[in-house]
């Protein structure tokens, strides 16, 4: 052979095993989706557990979502690569013996995805993906005229791994993805439908902004791929400093007197006028009713099914909610499936979804966002967001968005139409029901945003401000700060061109 021969050879194998590790990738991605039996799956979560403090927290800083796209991107590529690597190491072996590889290929990725995921049928879908990209690449080599032809028939083996790619990306977005425990619509209760339609009948009619319970609700996961657990096995450990470690399962939870609340949650981490802060009302059971007051004077760290853990005090317990439903529905997977944890008032962070343990503490000890320099374990600080800004056909500018202070409540909310020079007050969505903890419960109060909306006749360009008071009567900080470490503060502003 010559040495052209030789690296044309080379080139050839290792197109061939890209291929393969694409085409694994699609078929175990078809079988499972975006759930932990996807062979990406791990890998993200070695990526996300390996990248240093530092790195995520200025990740999340400076690229926001798109961090976690780019390390998804990553997991995804390490994932090709695995498996284009052990489909290449099969073909050369085979190779050898002037066997056929595209068997050994198929093999090679049934056993890198089940040494991934440990799940079996994406990892039969993972070797047949691999297996009959390389069987198409041999086949169309060995039959191949000449050398233009090999080629060719190389690249159409490679478009093909893409399609299986393709095709697996369609098929395992219907797998996966965000699963609901599944309960129809037509289950929900009287009681959460009556919240609803309140909640929907006292949002104000201002578009651009998300009614009183949110229609997009927004997400934030430590992990690109969310657990994915199974009621029937899930179960609450309480452990650390009590008397005798004990365990709940699901059954008894949702057996158990159910409350239902408005709760909004806002993420630590957004930006003073971003849009992770939601609404919904949610089904659940009150801590205390489940494990009466736990002893200690401390703090409590909530454990997790994705490895998140996040240390309070343990006197915020005393208000949470164990919640299974989310607007009547079992809890969607992405929000927690079957189990979370509501603390009201504060910082989304502590709202431990898949919440597997809650550990009674003697010592504080940080949290996952903690250890990473965050302080998002407190009370939420008060903020109203701008985030409508609409010309009406009369000429009136509509200004709109929401206010939230978590149970302190939103007392009122102004605005200024010139930079903060002159206020006035804005119209404000009536507050939400004061929904009942149950007798004897201290529950502080709704911890609920509200709608605020202003109509005006603009007088040329203008800066509009806005801020809120709680009902403690205080008002919203104007100093401005950055999310990191413990939350955005100011008043947001806008510029407004009539
Ligand atoms: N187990 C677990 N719980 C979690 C998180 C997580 O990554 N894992 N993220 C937290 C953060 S930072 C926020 S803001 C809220 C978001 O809840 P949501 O995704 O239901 O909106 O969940 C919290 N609970
Ligand atoms: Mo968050």
């Amino acid at each position: 052979m010559t040495d052209s021969e030789t690296t044309r050879g080379r080139l050839r194998a290792f197109a061939v095993a890209l291929a393969g590790g694409v085409a694994a990738v699609g078929g175990s991605y078809a079988a499972a989706g975006l759930t932990p039996a996807f062979a990406a799956a791990p890998v993200s979560a070695v990526v996300v557990a390996n990248t240093p403090d530092a790195v995520v927290t200025w990740s999340i800083q400076t690229l926001g979502d798109l961090g976690h796209q780019l390390g998804f991107a990553l997991a995804l590529a390490l994932t090709v690569g695995l498996f284009g690597a052990a489909v290449g190491a099969a073909g050369a072996l085979a190779d050898r013996f002037g066997l056929p590889g595209w068997p050994f290929a198929g093999l090679a990725a049934v056993a890198v995805a089940f040494g991934l995921s440990g799940a079996l049928g994406p990892g039969l879908a993972a070797g047949a993906g691999a297996a009959a990209v390389v069987a198409a690449a041999e086949f169309g080599v060995r039959t191949a005229p000449d050398r233009s032809a090999v080629r060719r028939r190389v690249l159409r083996a490679a478009a093909a791994s893409a399609a299986i790619g393709g095709v697996g990306v369609v098929l395992g977005s219907r797998r996966g993805g965000d699963s609901t425990g599944g309960s129809p619509a037509a289950d929900v209760s009287a009681d959460v439908r009556e919240l609803l339609t309140e909640a929907d009948g006292k949002s104000l009619d201002v578009s651009g902004i998300e009614p009183l319970v949110s229609r997009d609700f927004y997400q934030v996961d430590i992990n690109s791929v969310d657990p994915d657990l199974n009621a029937e096995s899930w179960s609450l450990r309480v452990t650390g400093a009590v008397d005798e470690p004990r365990d709940f399962d699901y059954e008894t939870l949702t057996g158990m007197d159910a409350e239902d609340r408005f709760v909004t949650l806002r993420c630590v981490g957004e930006s003073l006028n971003g849009q992770k802060m939601d609404t919904a009302v949610w089904t659940g059971v009150a801590v205390t009713d489940l494990l009466g007051d736990l002893p200690g004077e401390c703090c409590v760290m909530a454990r997790a099914a994705d490895d998140f853990f996040e240390e309070f005090p343990l006197a915020a317990l005393e208000d949470a909610l164990l919640a299974y439903e989310m607007n009547g529905e079992a809890l969607p997977r992405g929000h927690g499936y079957p189990v979370r944890l509501l603390v009201p008032g504060h910082w989304g962070e502590i709202n431990v979804k898949w919440l597997t343990e809650l550990e009674v503490l003697e010592e504080p000890q940080d949290g996952y966002w903690e250890k990473r320099g965050w302080h998002g374990t407190g009370p939420v600080e008060t903020v109203a967001k701008l985030h409508a800004v609409n010309h009406l056909d009369d000429g009136r500018v509509q200004v709109g968005g929401h206010a939230y202070a978590g149970t302190r409540g939103i007392e009122q909310v102004e605005v200024s139409t010139d930079g903060g020079e002159t206020w006035t007050t804005a119209r404000l969505s009536d507050p939400l029901a004061e929904t009942d903890a149950g007798e004897g419960e201290s529950w502080s109060g709704p911890d609920v945003w509200r709608q605020w909306e202003h109509t005006y006749d603009p007088d040329g360009p203008h800066e509009v401000v806005v801020r809120a008071t709680d009902a403690t009567g205080t008002l919203q900080p104007r100093e401005e700060s950055e999310a990191f470490p413990s939350g955005p503060t100011g008043w947001v502003s806008r510029r407004v061109e009539p």
